[in-house]
């Protein structure tokens, strides 16, 4: 039984893409996953998700999903061509390294959106921490997107950033029914977790708006929904 450490609900979904990410992969392998939710400060990297898998502790989910690929006698996705890991190494990195920032900061930059992600994070918390996580955590994530960069642009422009990554994801995966192919692959646990999160999560932010407007993104989500299914 694997331990996956990650963030308790919000919105009543997974609403981290990384953790949804790890659990997605887990739900695509068939494997038996136990979820306990966590504080980022207990992760061996200050991160979620962190697992541990037989006494062994694994954090960053890469590592994790390689950690679990070599497990498996099958791998999820199976044996993949030089193109499909390209193909899916760079849908990978647009997620995790672009569009990524761009949903931090509508959810912790943003004016219009933060009180409600507060709310969706924070709401449960005893009074004292609730007043006060909110603010520490937002000011590492404000660091955070300066550091990266986006936290310096004009709203306009990251939004622009956004719907150019969108348009792109979208244009990709309408040329097969899953991330590089036929059959969903560990990459599609990526897409998944990301696009779940921009589409599902009730927060109505402009990037939420862009990726409403690509109709192939809600046909993605339903037949992975389906695959994860088992059906
Ligand atoms: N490279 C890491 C990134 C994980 C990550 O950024 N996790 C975020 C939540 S989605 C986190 O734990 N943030 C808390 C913090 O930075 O304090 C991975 O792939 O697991």
């Amino acid at each position: 039984m694997i331990e996956l450490y990650q963030f308790p609900p919000a919105w009543q979904v997974n609403a981290s893409p990384f953790c949804l990410k790890v659990e997605t992969f887990c739900r695509l392998a068939g494997l038996d996953y136990r979820v306990r939710p966590t504080p980022p400060f207990r992760a061996p990297r200050g991160k979620l998700p962190f697992i541990v898998d037989r006494g062994e502790t694994v954090a960053d989910s890469r590592q994790i999903v390689q950690h679990l690929q070599r497990q498996l006698a099958q791998p999820v996705g199976g044996a993949l061509s030089e193109a499909q890991q390209a193909r899916g190494h760079l849908l990978r990195q647009l997620c995790e390294d672009s569009l990524y920032f761009a949903l931090l900061y509508a959810r912790w930059q943003d004016q219009r959106y933060w009180p409600q992600t507060r709310a969706a994070f924070f709401a449960t918390l005893p009074p004292g921490v609730r007043q006060l996580l909110p603010v520490m955590a937002r000011r590492g994530v404000l660091a955070a997107l300066r550091g990266q960069g986006l936290g310096r642009c004009p709203e306009a422009e990251v939004y622009d950033r956004a719907a150019a990554d969108l348009a792109a994801l979208a244009w990709s995966l309408g040329q097969q029914p899953f991330a590089v192919g036929e059959q969903p692959t560990e990459y599609d646990a990526t897409v998944y977790a990301f696009l779940f999160n921009l589409l599902r999560v009730p927060q109505d932010t402009p990037i939420r708006q862009q990726a409403m407007m690509h109709s192939v993104f809600a046909d993605y989500l339903a037949r992975m929904d389906r695959a994860l299914d088992g059906l």
